[in-house]
């Protein structure tokens, strides 16, 4: 953290990640301790970026894209800034200006790049001087996969047992990743992540199955990419993201995300594999696909989709860096 932002007022930049290896259901609400590790790819898009000024206002206030913020919105980042105002040991509210460049709730991680923008210009803000892990820490409180977005690049975030032992941190890369987004639906999601988590985890008869096999996802995955078969990696992305939807599925009542359209980009990239190109689906939280591919061959899988895909958008996505301090 910097001081050159002068006491009180901080700006931060943290980009959405999408994960490889998913995290899905909490072994600790309050801390926000997940039941499995994580692998994700901080993007080079979708990012938020969020000023944050401690002021003598009676109550703290957000403002998300320019509209102000009142509810459960509101509610969620007080909470948050009461973890940083206990860390640091005041008491003043704060004002909260945040924009995202992407749709906000609509399965785009931007509660990942939102609460790590947060996490860093609340704290910097607050005069803290935290460490990359002690961020982490703070930003997972905010969101679980927001951890994640405090890293540029290859991130994983293992689960860990408690408050300390549970942060995100870089791994080097050994092949070029990029992620196609094939936007279905750009809109709000109708449930959103925190609830269908808890409800996967309370009511689902494959969830146990699925944290099991997590785990042995995400040490395979790791091998293959060291090895650079991103054959046998794409392939254990696949099957673990759409075991969680399976997950969800079976949860009572079900949860789900997918939409007609899901359905026809997930056919697209298997034709698009038999075709030869090394791409690989994933999804969150909503109807949207997301393609990992290589970065070397991103441009080239990201036309081949888009003519067959009428009316459906893909973007290409390359890796980004950490989150960030600017100057306003
Ligand atoms: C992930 N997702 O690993 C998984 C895959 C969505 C599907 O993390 O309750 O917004 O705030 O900790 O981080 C979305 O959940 O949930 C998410 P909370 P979060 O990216």
């Amino acid at each position: 953290a910097s001081r050159s932002f002068g006491p009180g007022r901080a700006t931060a930049v943290a980009h959405a990640n999408i994960a490889l290896i998913k995290y899905w259901g909490k072994a600790d609400e309050t801390l926000v301790l997940p039941r499995t590790s994580s692998l994700s790819l901080t993007l080079d898009g979708l990012a938020t970026t969020t000023t944050v000024t401690f002021t003598g206002a009676r109550s703290d206030s957000l403002s998300l894209d320019g509209e102000e913020q009142s509810g459960e919105a509101l509610r969620r980042v007080s909470r948050f800034l009461d973890i940083v105002r206990g860390l640091a040991g005041i008491e003043q509210h704060a004002q909260v200006d945040s924009r995202n460049d992407g749709p906000t709730a609509a399965g785009l991680a931007s509660s990942a790049s939102g609460f790590a923008a947060l996490a860093l210009a609340a704290s910097a803000a607050a005069g803290l001087e935290l460490s990359s892990r002690e961020l982490s820490r703070l930003a997972r409180r905010g969101s679980g996969s927001a951890c994640r977005s405090i890293f540029g690049g290859l991130v994983v975030w293992r689960a860990g047992h408690d408050d300390l032992s549970s942060f995100a941190e870089p791994l080097d890369c050994p092949i070029p990743l990029a992620v196609l987004v094939a936007q279905v639906n750009a809109g709000r999601k109708a449930i959103s992540s925190r609830e269908a988590m808890r409800r996967t985890v309370a009511s689902s008869p494959l969830y146990e199955a699925w944290v099991q096999r997590s785990a042995v996802d995400l040490e395979d995955a790791l091998s293959a990419l060291r090895a650079g078969d991103l054959g046998a990696a794409g392939t254990i992305f696949e099957g673990n993201a759409l075991g969680m939807h399976a997950t969800m599925i079976s949860a009572r009542p079900a949860i789900v995300y997918w939409e007609p359209d899901t359905v026809r980009v997930l056919d697209a990239v298997h034709r698009a594999r038999d075709a030869g190109l090394p791409v690989w689906a994933t999804m969150d939280a909503g109807p949207n696909v997301k393609v990992v591919t290589s970065a070397e061959l991103a441009t080239e899988a990201a036309a081949w989709l888009s003519t067959r895909l009428e009316n459906i958008p893909v973007s290409v996505n390359c890796c980004g860096p950490a989150a960030r301090l600017i100057s306003e």
